[in-house]
């Protein structure tokens, strides 16, 4: 835990950076459950062990369910969301801002042009299904780092375009840690395809070392901040406003 308070802001992205270069980290914790259970029943280490370090497994192509199913609220149908895909989201704009030195707006284009990254991870719901799917799209801590967090940055919150059916925004967060893991994505294909509009288009994150809810479909805005708790009912995501985990390891 120590290592987590110690490590924030923009020493993180230094550290991703290093990270991302490294030889790909052995899957044999996630492929041990003995080991799995025992991290589960000591939360705080499976967050230090897991948190970044930790790879989630990767597939082969043979492996990719194609029919990926579709989960969670409607797909968003209001007028500003229709009318961005109309237009094929050529009007959408990825807002970064909060505590960051350099707020961004960034426009599709300019996201796939800050390099592709795909990798074929399993999504893991906690209502019990799994499906393996080949993401693409921009690393996470990539477009961080153009914003350039703040030291006192602590969380990366994600406002979605879509609502319950009591009106309240779907949003998550990660911590800058986890944020900043080589496989936290930006994905904007699925299996080689843009995203379609029921799994999040145009933008959605793919965290695949945590719960399929940390997911967040239809990103809107990314909002860095120090605390999470003036967000929704305070407790880091839609889900984790009901009682559900925040950190959500697998
Ligand atoms: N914005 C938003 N993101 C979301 C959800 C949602 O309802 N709204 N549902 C989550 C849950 S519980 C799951 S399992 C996955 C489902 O993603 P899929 O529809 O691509 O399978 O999205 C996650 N992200
Ligand atoms: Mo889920």
């Amino acid at each position: 835990m120590k290592r987590r308070e110690i490590i924030t802001g923009a020493a993180m992205f230094a550290a991703a950076s290093a990270l991302a270069g490294c030889a790909k980290i052995t899957n044999a914790l996630n492929e041990n459950d003995a080991i799995k259970s025992v991290l589960h029943a000591a939360e705080p280490l499976n967050h230090a062990v897991i948190g970044t370090r930790g790879e989630a497994k990767l597939y082969p192509d043979s492996a990719i369910d194609r029919e990926f199913r579709v989960n969670g609220f409607d797909t968003p149908s209001d007028s500003a969301y229709a009318a961005l895909r109309r237009d094929g989201f050529a009007s959408y704009k990825l807002v970064v801002e909060g505590l960051v030195d350099r707020p961004q707006a960034f426009t599709l284009a300019q996201l796939r042009a800050l390099g592709s990254l795909t990798q074929t991870t399993r999504h893991d719901c906690v209502e019990g299904w799994s499906a393996i799917g080949k993401w693409s799209g921009v690393r996470l801590s990539s477009v961080l780092a153009l914003a350039a967090p703040q030291t006192r940055a602590r969380y990366v919150i994600f406002h979605c375009l879509d609502r319950s059916s009591d009106g309240d925004p779907y949003y998550e967060s990660l911590d800058m840690h986890q944020a900043a893991h080589p496989q936290a994505l930006l994905a904007l294909d699925l299996n080689e395809r843009p995203l379609d509009a029921d799994h999040g288009a145009p933008v959605r994150l793919r965290v695949p070392t945590q719960l399929g809810y940390k997911s967040a479909k239809w990103v809107g805005r990314i909002e860095v901040a120090d605390s999470f708790k003036n967000v929704g009912s305070g407790k880091g995501g839609y889900w984790e406003d009901q009682g559900y985990d925040w950190y959500a390891g697998i």
